[in-house]
């Protein structure tokens, strides 16, 4: 493998989306090729997956086990179609959310049991592993402000997903404080509360070591 794979996680108004964009934008001035991706969707197919998963009128009856096999199957599409052939090429592949969400979200969030996620997750993405992650951390009334904040100026569409109680979303955030103890070599937890910049400085140096040792 020749590119680099960085994956972006943690619970939602963390600000991945803007870092995800603020990293490209600073790889992209030193002369990298940068795919950005997101989970999940990321492809023709699995943007129509991710619809169904959040916004379809009809997805209010959905299992917990059939969201952990869509999301899988947006993952196993993104990986093959999308994922490999840039890393390839050399290119640094930025994923916003992967298959850590899947272990935060089904696994603890929705109390699936985790040695059938992590079969489902080997399945999807086989030896596609990120040398990166990194899990955007803020208090959830910090998360909730901004959520209600980007609400109040964005028409938003109805999201399954955010429905959930208070307490799935701390199991939520159980969970991927277990997966950055269980590999602290992988995974870094980015303090995000901060102003956007000093948080993109934080993740640059988390990422800038990885760069010499890609195309
Ligand atoms: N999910 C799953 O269950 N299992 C899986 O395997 C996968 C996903 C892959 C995807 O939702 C949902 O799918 C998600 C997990 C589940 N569900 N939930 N809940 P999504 O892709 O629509 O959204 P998200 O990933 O949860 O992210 P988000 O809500 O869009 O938030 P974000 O990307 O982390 O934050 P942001 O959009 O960059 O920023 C949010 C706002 O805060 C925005 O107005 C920014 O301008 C502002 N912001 C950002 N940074 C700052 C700082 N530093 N200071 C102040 N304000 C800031």
């Amino acid at each position: 493998m020749k590119g680099l794979l960085i994956s972006f996680e943690g619970t939602e108004g963390g600000g991945k989306s803007t870092q995800v964009a603020r990293l490209a934008e600073r790889l992209r001035a030193e002369g990298r090729r940068v795919r950005l991706v997101r989970e999940p969707g990321g492809t023709p197919i699995g943007e129509e997956i991710r619809f169904t998963l959040k916004h379809s009128p009809h997805n209010g009856a959905m299992t917990a086990e059939a969201e952990l096999l869509l999301m899988n199957a947006s993952r196993a599409q993104l990986v093959r179609e999308v994922i490999r052939p840039a890393l390839a090429a050399g290119e640094v592949v930025i994923c916003d959310r992967f298959y850590d969400s899947t272990v935060a979200y089904q696994g603890y969030g929705r109390g699936l049991d985790l040695g059938h996620v992590n079969a489902v997750i080997d399945f999807a993405v086989g030896e596609t592993r990120p040398q990166l992650t990194l899990i955007l951390q803020v208090p959830p009334a910090v998360s909730q402000a901004r959520l209600a904040a980007r609400q109040a100026s964005l028409p938003v569409m109805r999201d399954r997903i955010e429905e959930a109680d208070r307490s799935f979303f701390e199991r939520v955030e159980k969970g991927y404080a277990a997966l950055a103890e269980a590999e602290p070599e992988r995974i870094k937890v980015i303090a995000a509360e901060a102003p956007e910049a000093a948080v993109a400085a934080a993740i640059w140096s988390a990422v800038a070591p990885w760069l010499p040792r890609t195309a």
